[in-house]
């Protein structure tokens, strides 16, 4: 009390609730009154911050980090009383009839859709020194994961208005969840690409702050180890993405404005837009107030499994459920050998890939209840069986996918389930836990993230009616992948299906060793043979129809060791570099009709 007088009437009030919520130990090692001022008022902005960034403030995290520690002190499970069974949802094939139908639904609605990407996470597992969303996508282009989320936003919008006949044409909102581990990496990143083409003012950056740590099961608030002045702080979780939001007071100007989906995404899978249109498609046909996009999941692997929980007293729910706890609950619940594949040879349960689609409507209208806050976990290590103290301070977390767990019964929660190869390609991982990944089980490693781009293309362009060689096998960084042509292509030339049919035509045959990229909007292919490397760009008014024979000496993938620190970070963790031998580059600059159909002759090295 004797140091009330630095402090404004909010911060007295904030000060004797800590006093009141037993935290007197915070101040037990203060200096005497007059001095360390400054770092005492830092203090009290500290714990103002806290209190305003935390849905209800720090009272109200502090009584559910008591609740949640004595729950985790008694062994409770979270899932008592709760039965698993396999919830029902769309499993699409891709390129039928049915998923060709979805997309066409999804380019329709999405001009009504909000993007959200959650990249506030310092990815610890990948070990990379920079924020993730400026790592190479792939690195046949360089192309970084946040410009080609903006590319892809960018073209559906294209694609969006360029159905909406007579309406109003919307930009896409498209805002990035950071933390002060990625903010102004992000920034950066954004100012100095000139937003890589998207208008400055569609994007916007949310920063989400750390919270409070705990030092014992009475929810004692941690000190800072390098300041006393300071109380510990962890990062809470991707689930503050929801309160976050709440608090902005997008989701108003969002609703105003007519928009009716918000999607979710997580930062580095590089195969997600790939499944945009069809599972926007999913949402809007089924009406989903939550539709989250799943893939086939081998039983026991680390990824959550989406599951019905109905409860004794008739509540049911729709959730992840995360990979070690499903297996238990199975094994509780009447299912001897757990969390096991079906005939299928995949388990029952599709695994949760992190990618919600939210119904704008229900979605403001829930977190005007809850303000946004979510179901939170605490995951103490003890020091020992008593489980009375703690290795190191522990923080409540949440996870954004836990979102349904507050709604009423009558919300419609579904599920879209798309191939692996098509929809997921995370980089997570580090080459060396990579490389110790059990054979059969996927990497989620740069190396691994890459190479699913060419594989997915190259598998898309086969349905399309391309010839693509078969891939090898390379082992790269200790893992063994397979090596697919690479080919990639910019969004707004192809983000659907369908778009892929338009501009591909005749008979066209890319040999394993090539590399094609194509830039431009209007480039068609037909009758092409590919055998090295092609790059083709145009401008938006150029029409240029790309055939005959090109053979060169193409660009070869060199093996690079990770260990060799001569080689920057964000190639050697993939294990290779491109190696640009030969080529055939061809940028069209100027409107009109062009075609270029090279002979069967071998090129040298072509540049216009
Ligand atoms: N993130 C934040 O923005 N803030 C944070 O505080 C933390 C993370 P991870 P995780 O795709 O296989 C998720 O660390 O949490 C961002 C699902 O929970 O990559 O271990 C971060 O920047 C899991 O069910 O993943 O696991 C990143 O964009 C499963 O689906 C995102 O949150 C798993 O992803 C995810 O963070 C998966």
């Amino acid at each position: 009390q004797k140091n009330f007088h630095l402090l404004s009437p909010h911060q007295i009030e904030l000060a004797k609730t800590l006093l009141e919520l037993g935290q007197t130990h915070l101040f037990e090692h203060w200096a005497e009154p007059g001095v360390a001022d400054d770092e005492k008022k830092a203090f009290f902005d500290q714990v103002a911050r806290l209190n305003s960034s935390y849905p209800d403030g720090l009272e109200s995290y502090i009584k559910t980090a008591r609740e949640l520690l004595a729950d985790s002190k008694a062994g409770r499970n979270p899932f008592d009383g709760f039965t698993p069974s396999v919830p029902t949802g769309d499993v699409l094939t891709f390129g039928d009839d049915n998923f060709i139908k979805f997309e066409e639904t999804g380019i329709r609605e999405a001009q009504k859709a909000a993007f959200v990407l959650v990249a506030g996470g310092l990815g610890e597992r990948l070990g990379y020194n920079g924020i993730k969303v400026a790592l190479p996508r792939e690195t046949t282009t360089g192309t970084c994961f946040l410009q080609h989320y903006i590319e892809s936003i960018l073209a559906l919008q294209e694609a969006s208005h360029s159905l909406a006949q007579g309406e109003v044409q919307k930009k896409i909102p498209f805002v990035i969840m950071t933390s002060d581990d990625t903010h102004s990496h992000t920034i950066h990143l954004l100012e100095s690409n000139s937003y890589f083409g998207m208008e400055p003012t569609q994007v916007k950056l949310l920063k989400q702050e750390k919270v409070a740590c705990l030092d014992d099961n009475e929810a004692r608030l941690a000190v800072d180890p390098h300041n006393k002045y300071r109380i510990q702080t962890k990062p809470h979780g991707h689930g503050d993405v929801h309160s976050l939001l709440y608090s902005s007071g997008l989701l108003n100007v969002w609703r105003d404005a007519g928009l009716r989906w918000v999607l979710f995404f997580q930062d580095t899978n590089g195969l997600l837009f790939n499944a945009i249109p069809a599972a926007i498609g999913v949402s809007a046909t089924r009406q989903y107030h939550v539709n989250s996009l799943a893939v086939p999941r081998k039983a026991k692997e680390a990824i959550g499994g989406i599951t019905r929980l109905t409860h004794v007293d008739g509540r049911t729910m729709v959730i992840n459920v995360e990979y070690n706890q499903l297996d238990p609950l199975l094994r509780a619940t009447g299912h001897p050998d757990g969390d096991v594949n079906g005939e299928t040879g995949f388990s029952p349960f599709p695994g949760n890939i992190n990618q919600l689609i939210l119904e704008l409507g229900p979605y403001i209208e829930e977190l005007t209840k809850t303000k946004g806050g979510i179901k939170e976990f605490v995951n103490p290590k003890y020091k020992d069986a008593s489980k009375t103290s703690f290795k190191s301070s522990t923080r409540l977390e949440c996870m954004m996918q836990d979102y349904p767990k507050t709604l009423p019964p009558i919300a419609r929660v579904g599920f879209t389930v798309m191939d692996t190869w098509l929809a997921y390609a995370p980089v997570k991982n580090n080459p060396d836990d990579a490389a110790k990944v059990p054979k059969g089980n996927p990497y989620h490693s740069a190396t691994s993230g890459e190479m699913a781009i060419y594989r997915a293309n190259s598998l898309i362009l086969r349905k399309a009616g391309v010839q693509v060689a078969d891939p090898v096998q390379e082992v790269f960084n200790g893992q063994e992948v397979e090596v697919w042509p690479r080919v990639t292509w910019k969004p707004k030339w192809a983000l659907t299906y369908s778009d892929i049919k338009r501009k591909i035509n005749g008979n066209c045959s890319i040999s394993q060793r090539s590399t094609m990229v194509i830039k431009g909007r209007n480039v068609f292919v037909e009758d092409l043979s590919l055998d090295g490397a092609l790059v083709i760009d145009a401008i938006e008014d150029a029409e240029v129809k790309v055939g005959g024979s090109v053979q060169n000496k193409g660009w070869i993938l060199e093996k690079v060791d990770y260990k060799d620190t001569s080689i920057p970070e964000e190639l050697r963790i993939r294990g290779f570099r491109v190696e640009k031998v030969e080529e055939l580059e061809k940028n069209y600059t100027e409107p009109g009709k062009f075609s270029l159909k090279p002979l069967r002759v071998k090129s040298t090295h072509q540049v216009t």
